[in-house]
């Protein structure tokens, strides 16, 4: 199938823009109002053709259908500092009124067996065009700073083996999760500590750190 793959994907790098407009304004709105912020950073993307052409062929979806079976062409990240701040994103998330819910999948209580931790919303996003309006669907992932860290991890790594790993890596990779995992659980139950010590670190005399 011949196909302009820029025009395909257009609505989708307008989507993917437009959201991390709004959702850096959702992080920005939090600190300027001096409270806990639920988000720590946004990320985004437009699935590469590559990618595109070869989970279609493992996933068996046919290029004609890739709009409505093919959800994560516009993906969307948001790390958040703590496992309770994910909850406070999707609760967030679905009382918008610029887009609409229309499928969740909480990896977070139900880890995959790889080990992979996330929140994932699949999301119908109304994006105005030239003379229309085209409904496209978007993935956002919601998770920790220690579950990026892995997933991150992990993901080069599968590309780099694809998709095999060897049995000891993948014991250690499961580990490595648990870890992760740990980590967050420790970091809540001093949650309320590092969230004063965070404020007083960010508006300390006015002036911003990295942020
Ligand atoms: P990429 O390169 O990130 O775009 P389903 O039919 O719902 O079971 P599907 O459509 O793969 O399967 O959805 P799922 O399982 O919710 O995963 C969608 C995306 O979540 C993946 O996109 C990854 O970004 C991420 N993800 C899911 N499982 C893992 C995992 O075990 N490790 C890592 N690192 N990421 C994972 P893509 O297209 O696979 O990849």
């Amino acid at each position: 199938m011949d196909r302009d793959w820029e025009l395909f994907l257009l609505p989708y790098t307008q989507t993917v823009n437009e959201l991390k407009v709004k959702l850096k304004g959702i992080r920005t709105s939090y600190q300027l109002s001096k409270q806990h912020g639920p988000i720590e950073f946004v990320t985004g993307r437009v699935k590469p053709v590559n990618s595109i052409l070869l989970k279609s062929r493992t996933r068996n979806v046919s290029l004609e259908k890739l709009e409505t079976e093919m959800e994560d062409l516009a993906g969307i990240r948001i790390m958040c500092p703590f496992v309770e701040d994910i909850y406070d994103v999707v609760t967030l998330l679905k009382n918008r009124h610029d887009f609409k819910v229309v499928q969740e999948k909480d990896y977070v209580t139900n880890k995959k067996n790889s080990g992979y931790r996330s929140y994932h919303l699949i999301c119908e996003y109304p994006v105005q065009l030239i003379d229309e309006v085209k409904y496209v669907l978007v993935e956002i992932q919601i998770r920790t700073l220690a579950m990026n860290f892995w997933a991150s991890i992990e993901h080069s790594l599968n590309y780099k083996y694809q998709g095999e790993f060897p049995h000891e890596i993948n014991l250690r990779l499961q580990k490595a999760a648990e870890s992760a995992f740990q980590l967050d659980e420790e970091m809540s139950t001093i949650r309320e500590e590092i969230k004063e010590a965070q404020s007083n670190f960010r508006f300390k005399d006015g002036k911003s750190s990295f942020n």
